[in-house]
């Protein structure tokens, strides 16, 4: 859509000038950015038609950091291309733009699931149809009064790696340990939704859990309403991705029947293969991206260029980082940074002297008269770095990242609730959206991370693979705690 405008401030080279206006950045001083999720659209008068394509009790997947907005007073003429509008925070910006023959959308109906399917289909069913139709009558143009339907998301987090057999499964740790503790165990239990047999798990003290198959999961997510699918490839620190064929194979089959964003991490660095030829990041992103993905999710790579940022002053870095190369060619929304941190405890007095006493959590209730603070490690928590989740977090915001998946490693797989403390510290330091992760045990721990944080997704992994809770329970309890969320049921 932003081609058809004349020029965009994301860089020098013009549009195709059609439309006479520019697209500018959102400000980010009441609200994140990127504008990257749910959010729904205000049918703009005299644009509602019989076949309406555009549903206005529908969300649909944007993920943007520029727009064009809509100024009806100022630029009359580029007002008559706009076809809906959409609220973010306090601006109104143009979601689609139509007139004749062309349509143009800020959104992705690619990726907004049945709603986005259904549009994609009336258009290519229309288009013979409307060279026949009557031009529509002019447009009045009038100031909106759309309302902001920005929804929170909800994230269903796939860990894979190969078991003990070279298959790729889907696992999941406690506290990031993915081997079964249990002696040797047969069950037979019924099977989850979408999968008409029963299974039989057998479970082996040392084995990896093997929770089941990624492409199976994924399907099954995305209908049961799933917003986001994230696929980390959790032992992939050990050899490059690109000669890790299964995992770009499970991101195709994945994405060729799930039309909500794909996230793929693990292994989002330079590497050179066993040959001696290098393969930057860049290129590794690149092999994700054509096999489907949306966005790629970089961990322990993160650590590092923050590491070499501060070391070189901190205000910029050299432009050769994972995080950089990478926003540069697909924007800085396709970048995320997994941040996988532990807690640290010190002794309060000592601790709210020292070089971090701005980031010390004082804990309260059960956890009174205890202090700490949060420390980033690499390769699955296997290595801990003198660096603190904040530090890291202002550090990949002026690398570029576009959104921040906070993990923690105390509260992984325990089913305890998020850690609303780290949640808060890591939505306060950044204006990029965050996604707090780990320790979901009930529809409660959501409602509780939203209300409490202002965070923009919940991502949860346990939960969701043992069947305890469904995503549409997790919409239900939002939508009834007033919190706004996405009904895949909502499309009939
Ligand atoms: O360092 O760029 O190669 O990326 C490796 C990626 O793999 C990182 O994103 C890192 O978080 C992830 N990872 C590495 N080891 C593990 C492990 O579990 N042993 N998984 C691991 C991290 C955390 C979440 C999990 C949530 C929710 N898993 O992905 O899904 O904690 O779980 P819950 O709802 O069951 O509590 P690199």
């Amino acid at each position: 859509m932003q081609i058809l405008f004349q020029s965009s401030s994301e860089g020098s080279v013009p549009g195709l000038g059609i439309i006479p206006s520019k697209i500018d950045t959102f400000t980010n001083k009441d609200k994140t950015v990127p504008h990257m999720g749910w959010n729904s659209v205000h049918l703009l008068d005299g644009q509602h038609d019989d076949d309406e394509d555009l549903d206005e009790a529908l969300h649909y997947y944007f993920v943007h950091s520029y727009r064009a907005s809509y100024d009806p007073e100022c630029e009359p003429d580029a007002a008559q291309w706009a076809h809906s509008v959409t609220q973010y925070g306090r601006e109104v910006f143009v979601s689609t733009v139509r007139k004749d023959h062309v349509f143009g959308c800020q959104f992705h109906p690619e990726k907004s699931g049945k709603a986005g399917m259904r549009l994609l289909d009336t258009w290519l069913r229309q288009s013979t149809a409307t060279s026949q139709r009557p031009p529509p009558a002019p447009r009045v143009p009038f100031p909106p009064k759309p309302r902001d339907g920005f929804t929170k998301r909800i994230i269903a987090c796939m860990d894979v790696r190969a078991n003990d057999q070279g298959d790729l499964v889907v696992t999941k740790g406690d506290q990031y340990d993915v081997r079964e503790k249990q002696p040797p165990t047969t069950t037979t239990s019924s099977a989850p939704t979408s999968s008409p047999q029963p299974t039989t798990t057998v479970r082996v003290a040392g084995a990896v859990r093997n929770l089941g198959k990624p492409v199976a999961l994924a399907a099954r997510y995305y209908t049961a309403g799933a917003d986001e699918l994230a696929l980390l490839n959790i032992t992939s620190f050990r050899h490059s991705p690109l000669r890790d064929q299964p995992m770009l194979a499970v991101v195709r089959a994945a994405a060729a029947t799930v039309f909500v964003p794909l996230t793929i991490g693990g292994g989002i660095r330079d590497t050179v293969d066993p040959d001696g030829t290098p393969r930057p990041a860049l290129e590794v992103a690149g092999a994700y991206f054509r096999a489907g993905a949306d966005k790629v999710s970089i961990g322990s790579e993160a650590v590092y260029a923050v590491e070499r940022l501060r070391a070189g002053g901190g205000a910029r870095g050299d432009g050769s980082s994972a995080i950089e190369t990478i926003a540069r060619a697909y924007g800085r929304q396709a970048v995320v940074v997994s941040v996988d941190p532990r807690r640290v405890y010190v002794k309060d007095a000592e601790a709210l002297d020292g070089p971090r006493k701005d980031e010390i959590v004082l804990g309260s209730g059960e956890e009174a008269g205890k202090a700490w603070w949060y420390q980033c490690t690499v390769s699955g928590g296997r290595e801990a770095r003198d660096l603190s989740v904040v530090e890291l977090a202002r550090g990949v915001e002026i690398l570029g990242a576009g959104e921040i998946l906070l993990n923690s490693i105390d509260r992984d797989g325990t089913g305890r609730g998020f850690d609303l403390d780290l949640v808060n510290l890591v939505r306060r330091t950044v204006n990029i959206p965050v996604v707090a992760s780990s320790g979901a045990g009930n529809v409660q721990h959501f409602v509780d991370v939203f209300e409490k944080t202002g965070v923009e997704a919940a991502l949860a992994a346990g939960i969701f693979h043992r069947g305890e809770v469904g995503i549409d329970e997790v919409k239900e309890a939002l939508i009834k705690g007033g919190i706004n969320a996405r009904r895949a049921t909502d499309v009939k």
